[in-house]
């Protein structure tokens, strides 16, 4: 379920917050931005009586970020520079194992996200929701107005790409809370890129995720580092994630593709050993042996990709095996078939022939799932 919590501020003036708040931040070549996002939060931290801390995990920028929150002179806020893993993902992993408070907060450093929404985020937290996302596509929210068509289109996209995994309109924001128990208690974390929120909400299993509507506003200093190469990497984090969620419909499907695939590989070798004027049957054989081991490659590296550091040979030669079993299983459905069911019908042996193609491939597939690319092929 997800519930779009719209309450203005101002009704949560008065409440005082007891919880201890740890903000992450993580940054990259910020160091005009800090001053700023600090003093916004000091300024929500004296008006809300807030116990807080502040956390800037830095990928050594080494732009003076370090010097402006020293500078700065708070002692609520601390900068961990990292040297190993670069990355905005891992650095707010990293954030939320080292925080020391019960709520957690992630956010940009550039202004985009407004702090002054904080409270209302914690609220909805203290009021049974899992996880609350400064949210862009709720009712009340909006963005500044220069994001151009692309951009726009782009980040629809995305979203609608992650629709299957959550029904957060957002799930794409960096702007985002929720409790350091969950976030303790979720030990598969594998987030490429940018979506760590999205990768949360999958992750810990998040039924009940609140949007809470944000302005989002354009940095001023500074420049975005979200990417073309980030954005590729997105398609491989949904992979994992769709594998998350929907493991076996997903083993199924890229099966389903990378056979499909064969089927062109096999035609396309036909084609070019014709071309070189080579008999008739050795280009059926070759179409025939090309396509079983580009089936066999991309299953192992692409549909189970799981197993590719088993043994290769063996792998091959149970793929062979259970291409043999499948093929076999295909026959004899087919005589059943037609001499049962399809037997007087028009077409009746191209039905049948049909019914036997269905009933091997769904052998194939169980034989390659179970026992050819088993699990047990993982790298420990
Ligand atoms: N630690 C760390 N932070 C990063 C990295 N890339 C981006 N960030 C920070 O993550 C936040 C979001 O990045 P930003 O460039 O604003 O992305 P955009 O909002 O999608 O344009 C900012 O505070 C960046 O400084 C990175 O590789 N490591
Ligand atoms: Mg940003």
């Amino acid at each position: 379920m997800t519930q779009t919590l719209a309450s203005s501020l101002s009704e949560f003036a008065d409440i005082r917050f007891t919880t201890g708040i740890s903000i992450i931040i993580p940054t990259y070549k910020e160091v005009e931005n800090i001053p700023h996002i600090l003093e916004r939060i000091d300024q929500l931290r004296r008006a809300h009586d807030l116990t807080l801390e502040v956390l800037f995990l830095d990928d050594n920028s080494q732009d003076g970020s370090a010097e402006a929150v020293a500078a700065a002179g708070y002692d609520w806020a601390r900068i961990i520079v990292r040297t190993k893993d670069r990355g905005l993902s891992p650095a707010v992993i990293d954030g939320f194992a080292a925080a020391q408070y019960p709520v957690l907060v992630c956010m940009d450093c550039d202004l985009s996200h407004p702090p002054e929404k904080v409270p209302q985020m914690i609220l909805a937290l203290n009021t049974g929701q899992q996880m609350v996302i400064g949210s862009r596509y709720v009712p009340g929210a909006s963005t500044d107005d220069d994001w151009g068509f692309l951009r726009w289109l782009n980040s629809v996209v995305a979203t609608l790409l992650a629709r299957p995994l959550t029904s957060v309109r957002d799930p794409m924001s960096g702007f985002f809370a929720m409790r350091k128990g969950d976030f303790d208690s979720v030990n598969d974390l594998n987030p490429v890129g940018y979506k760590i929120a999205l990768e949360l909400v999958v992750k810990c299993g998040f039924e009940n995720v609140g949007e809470v509507p944000i302005h989002f506003t354009d940095r001023i200093h500074g420049e975005s580092k979200l990417t073309f190469k980030e954005q590729l990497k997105y398609i491989k984090h949904l992979r994992r994630l769709y594998l998350h969620r929907f493991a076996n419909a997903m083993y199924l499907a890229q099966f389903l593709v990378v056979g499909a695939s064969g089927v062109v590989v096999n035609l396309a070798v036909l084609s070019l050993l014709l071309v070189m004027g080579l008999p008739e049957t050795v280009c059926l054989a070759g179409g025939i042996g090309v396509s079983v081991l580009t089936n066999f490659l991309l299953n192992r590296r692409f549909t189970f990709s799981y197993a590719r550091h088993g043994h290769l040979g063996k792998q091959f030669l149970g793929f062979l095996g259970a291409s043999a079993v499948g093929a076999g299983v295909s026959f004899v459905m087919s005589v059943f078939l037609r001499s049962q069911i399809t037997d007087g019908l028009s077409y009746g042996l191209h039905l049948a022939a049909l019914g036997g193609i269905a009933s091997g491939m769904i052998f194939n597939y169980l034989g390659n799932r179970f026992l050819v690319f088993r699990k047990t092929h993982i790298r420990k």
